[in-house]
């Protein structure tokens, strides 16, 4: 069986950068190689400022905590999220893996949502690692958990059947529900209900500026009561490597322990540590602000490929961050994966890559190096796919 993110044969890997003149300068192209690639927002390239700041990084040994680029970012991460401390991480995964970690004794469980990014995809590491049980609560079309389903999940610690409940998490923006930014509200109205119980709560902010942006909501607002996040560098920030997790300097200190448990204590990396400074810069200097461009281009072709007879399931209104997912509406008699492996293979031909996504659904992320003409050739080419799939009647 495929899986949600199966990823495509060697032929459509990243084209390599090209070289303009025989010495050593390099030309750096904004972030798009020969086709449309909206698989994920993960495919974005370093801008030639990111590159440049790399190349320059001051560096120390970080497991002694002296390199100064990653400790610059850490900070700065700090400082946006209005946290004490920060930790630089290899990834998302490992991220909200130290975050657990740190959090959870062994034999604890973790309320989440029930198709959220911890519980589907990575690898199971709550479990493996951490030693903790998930607790999967349904989350709604807007993202978010009901507040009496997540009450209702906490377990009784008083019950020597019963796991102790440590954790809960959210998702924001929150990929299933197509990138729904959460809300400052709904933020600390959750960690309201876990702090009752003497629960902490992390967000798996994988997409967090996403949306930070989206509501314009500071980050420091909408992580106000959360006790830890973990966000993102290498998605829309464009950077190559890293995710950033914040929290208290306790929380810190037992994520940099679990960090070094799983192999995540790095030397000389504020190389890339470089880069998620000149990201988290503030206005135009910066990569948060641009995040707005992936959310117009994200409407955009959601309004038009909701326009085009043979897909379905999509409403744009409902696009606000950088995420559209679809479906495409099989001929009479025709399996709904058969309809989409025939559009999604005339896509692809025409230079366009999305990816399959959960129940049957197509995903396309918009991000740094896609540009709104892009985004018009994407819609011509998924006109044409329909139709060359038979999908959709063909216009004379
Ligand atoms: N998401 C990736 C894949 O792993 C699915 C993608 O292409 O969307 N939380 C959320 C909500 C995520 O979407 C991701 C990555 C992560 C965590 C993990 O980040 P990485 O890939 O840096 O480990």
């Amino acid at each position: 069986m495929l899986g949600r993110y199966t990823t495509g044969p060697a032929e459509r890997e990243i084209s390599r950068l090209r070289r303009n003149t025989p010495g050593s300068r390099v030309a750096y192209p904004r972030a798009m190689p020969d086709h449309i690639d909206l698989r994920s927002d993960t495919v974005t390239r370093p801008t030639p400022e990111m590159r440049r700041a790399m190349a320059e990084a001051e560096v120390g040994d970080d497991v002694f905590g002296d390199d100064p680029t990653v400790n610059a970012l850490q900070e700065r991460a700090a400082e946006l999220t209005g946290k004490q401390a920060g930790l630089f991480v290899a990834s998302g995964t490992m991220g909200n893996l130290v975050a657990h970690m740190a959090h959870v004794p062994r034999g604890g469980e973790i309320i989440a949502a029930a198709e959220s990014h911890l519980i589907l995809d990575e690898a199971g590491g709550h479990a493996v690692v951490s030693g903790a049980t998930a607790w999967p609560v349904p989350a709604g079309s807007d993202g978010s958990m009901d507040l009496d389903d997540i009450r209702a999940a906490i377990r009784d610690p008083g019950d020597p059947h019963q796991p102790i409940t440590s954790l809960v998490m959210l998702e924001n923006t929150h990929s299933m529900s197509m990138g729904q930014p959460l809300s400052a509200a709904y933020t600390s109205a959750v960690a309201a209900v876990a702090h009752e119980h003497g629960i902490a709560l992390h967000v798996d902010g994988a997409r967090f500026f996403n949306a930070v942006v989206a509501l314009g909501t500071p980050a420091h607002e909408l992580l106000a009561d959360a006790d830890s996040a973990t966000f993102c560098l290498s998605k829309g920030l464009a950077c190559p490597v890293g995710s950033v997790v914040v929290g208290s300097k306790d929380f810190i200190w037992r994520a940099r322990r679990a960090r070094k448990l799983v192999g995540g204590g790095m030397r000389q990396v504020g190389v890339l540590a470089a880069a998620g400074l000149v990201a988290l810069r503030d206005g135009p200097a910066g990569m948060i602000e641009r995040l707005a461009e992936d959310h117009v281009n994200a409407r955009r072709l959601a309004e038009g490929l909701a326009g085009l007879p043979g897909i379905t399931g999509l409403d744009p209104a409902r696009v606000v961050t950088n995420y559209v997912l679809f479906s495409v509406r099989p001929r009479p008699g025709q399996a709904p994966l058969d309809a989409r492996t025939a559009f999604l293979a005339e896509w692809r031909a025409r230079g366009v890559d999305p990816i399959e996504y959960s129940h049957g659904q197509v995903r396309a992320l918009t991000h740094y190096g896609i540009e709104a003409s892009h985004v018009e050739q994407a819609l011509v080419a998924a006109g044409q796919a329909l139709e060359a799939a038979g999908l959709a009647p063909i216009r004379a």
